[in-house]
């Protein structure tokens, strides 16, 4: 076997992977500072960048709605990969809300800009966000103000640290009601970046961004040697609790209905295989990379694959063929007539535990399905290098180089 790995297949995989493993510094993070008009947006891009708004290549920031004709970006100055998008004020006459976010999947991250109580906007932009699956932190700035006011307002009992804390706090109440409660808060004032969670939020874009570009990173890698393979795994398996759970049983179960819950986890489930499928060189458009690359003939290495999945009949596995193994896996594990009887008996209660043992299957399924996955994608690697290897032998008899990659 040490020959088969030294064949040189595996050598020149390596070498392309740590050359996109180096790479990561590539990886974009689009940040678009969104709100209301006038909240801050553009002298909070300047003050994280340490630039006052009359310094050359500020954002441009006024009393009057700013003028934007063209959305500009601005790199972080540690970070030049990481961008901040200086969008113009939601629901303003030039950019009412039906325009605002049409270009929303161009940005990866969102920073959602507030000065005063929580406003229509604030709240429909924060839905709009979660509805597309992105993130966003939430920045109430200006806190200055408010403390100067507080001031005036209440000489004898005034409190920095409690009018900071009240505002935080309705914040955060307000997320909650607005069912965004995992969303984090900051209080800054861009006059005073040296207070406040000026510095905090600054940290935490850093660390989502370090995340964010090693996940893109490891998902973007080709799953040709056994560790990356591991590697991407990991990282699809961390990425379960999020992608399936949550949203799609969740959602279902709370409309009571197990059947109809059951018939589209299991839809959901299948697509979300199909991308692991591909994420682990499985499909065959990664299998006739191997023909291409190096001359292994694509049907054997597609039999392999059924084989290891114990899917009769040849050719690419279909959405339909994937879906009966989702099917198959799911019945072995989760029993609906237990479910049924446990919300009979408890109508309220019952679909609550339901919604809970379905939600728990799922994650299981998954596991055993990435479990199956990565076996059989080691699998292909070694039959590949078992082939390369043994094409160079006959080669090397032969006198002929059928092989020189
Ligand atoms: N005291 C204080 N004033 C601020 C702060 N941020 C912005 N301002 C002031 O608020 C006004 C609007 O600031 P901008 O940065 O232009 O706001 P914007 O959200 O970019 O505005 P539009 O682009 O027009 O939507 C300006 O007069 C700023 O000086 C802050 O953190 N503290
Ligand atoms: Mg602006």
């Amino acid at each position: 076997m040490q020959a088969v790995w030294k064949a040189g297949v595996l050598e020149e995989c390596t070498r392309l992977l740590e050359r996109e493993r180096d790479e990561w510094k590539d990886v974009e993070l689009n940040v678009a500072v969104i709100g209301n008009s006038g909240v801050g947006k553009s002298s909070f891009i300047n003050a994280i960048r340490g630039l006052n708004a009359d310094d050359e290549g500020a954002a441009a920031v006024g009393v009057k709605e700013t003028m934007v004709f063209e959305i500009l970006s601005y790199e972080h100055p540690n970070n030049p990969m990481m961008k901040f998008w200086d969008l113009p004020g939601v629901g303003t006459v030039r950019f009412p809300r039906i325009t605002y976010l049409a270009d929303i999947d161009v940005y990866d991250f969102f920073l959602l800009l507030n000065s005063t109580r929580m406003t229509e906007n604030d709240t429909w932009l924060g839905n709009e966000i979660h509805k597309r699956n992105k993130k966003y932190f939430f920045v109430r700035t200006k806190i200055g103000v408010d403390i100067r006011h507080n001031r005036r307002a209440r000489p004898r009992t005034h409190n920095e640290e409690a009018v900071i804390e009240e505002i935080r706090k309705s914040k955060e109440d307000q997320l909650r009601i607005d069912g965004c409660d995992d969303v984090p808060v900051f209080v800054v004032d861009s006059y005073k970046p040296h207070k406040f969670d000026f510095e905090k939020l600054n940290q935490q874009l850093i660390k989502y961004f370090q995340e964010q570009s090693r996940t893109a990173l490891i998902l973007s890698l080709k799953s040709d040697s056994q560790h990356m393979i591991q590697l991407k795994v990991a990282e699809l398996r961390s990425l379960i609790w999020k992608s399936v759970a949550i949203s799609a049983v969740g959602g279902a179960f709370r409309r009571h209905d197990i059947s109809l819950a059951m018939d589209q986890s299991l839809s959901i489930i299948t697509c979300e295989v199909m991308s692991y499928f591909k994420q682990l060189g499985l499909d065959s458009e990664s299998l006739q990379r191997y023909d291409k690359l190096y001359s292994v003939d694509y049907d054997k290495v597609q039999s392999l694959v059924r084989g290891a999945l114990r899917i009769q009949g040849e050719g690419e596995v279909s959405l339909e063929e994937m879906k009966s193994i989702v099917a198959r896996l799911m019945s072995s594990s989760w029993s609906l007539s237990t479910a049924t009887a446990v919300k009979r008996q408890l109508p309220l209660i019952g679909s609550l535990i339901a919604a809970e043992m379905l939600f728990r299957e799922t994650e299981s399924v998954l596991n055993l399905i990435l479990d199956k996955f990565e076996k059989t994608a080691i699998e292909v690697m070694k039959f590949v290098a078992v082939s390369v290897a043994s094409a160079n032998e006959i080669e090397t008899s032969g006198g002929s180089r059928i092989l020189a990659r």
